[in-house]
């Protein structure tokens, strides 16, 4: 269904043949009960290029505990599964990246301890600079957002797709994320995402299923 998938640790952030991926990049919702997160996830994870492990609910034990459980999963889907705020949970679990906003630490050191081929992302919110800074640092990909109001995240600053415009130049894959939803999307898409980063809009959706494969038609 995705030719963007790879399925070894250390996927790099492009298929086989070189392309930046392209898709749904979906992010795990703040789920504690661990048994139900894997079958919330398993149900959607089918259209999804990459998963993202995020808890913001979770204390480090059960983020360990979750990211263990979702990593066969994500291993038999040919999912990369990149573990956001932590890299070391990551390096230690052999996830195949990390997703690294401005209070989770050092990006190069991020990316001297998980090597070359980690894929390796970093928010960059609305801030060109900031993307640039990335991109020196050893990023794999970008993210830029909120682009729409969001429930899932407080405090969230506003960027406007010209922005992914601005960075195209960067030559990293650039992710949006913030509200994105299967209507939304497309004017994120035009503006030069290659991937849409969705919680709620596939786990909070009356039929997940229907939406992730909503979102997954729009690449
Ligand atoms: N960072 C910026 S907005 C956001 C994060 C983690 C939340 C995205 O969630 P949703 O439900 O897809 O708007
Ligand atoms: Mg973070």
């Amino acid at each position: 269904m995705n030719d963007s998938r790879r399925p070894h640790r250390g996927a790099a952030p492009e298929d086989s043949a070189g392309a930046p991926p392209k898709g749904l990049y979906l992010i795990t919702p703040d789920e504690t009960d661990t048994a139900r997160l894997v079958e919330r996830v398993r149900a959607v994870l089918g259209f999804a290029t990459w998963l993202q492990y995020r808890n913001k609910q979770a204390d480090a034990a059960l983020r360990r505990v979750q990211t263990e459980a979702l990593l066969p999963l994500c291993r038999a889907a040919r999912v990369p599964l990149i573990v956001n705020d932590d890299w070391r949970l990551a390096r230690d679990l052999g996830a195949e990246g990390a997703h690294l906003g401005e209070d989770d630490g050092d990006l190069r050191a991020a990316r001297e301890a998980l090597g070359e081929s980690a894929i390796l992302g970093a928010s960059c919110y609305d801030d060109v600079d900031r993307a640039e800074t990335a991109v020196r640092a050893g990023a794999s990909y970008l993210a830029f957002g909120a682009f729409f109001p969001t429930r899932s995240k407080s405090g969230t600053r506003h960027a406007e797709p010209k922005l992914l415009h601005e960075c195209a130049h960067l030559g990293l894959p650039m992710v949006a994320i913030g509200g994105i939803t299967p209507d939304n999307a497309e004017v994120v898409i035009a503006a030069g995402a290659d991937l849409v980063a969705v919680i709620s809009g596939v786990f909070d959706a009356p039929d997940p299923v229907a939406a992730a494969r909503a979102y997954r038609a729009k690449f």
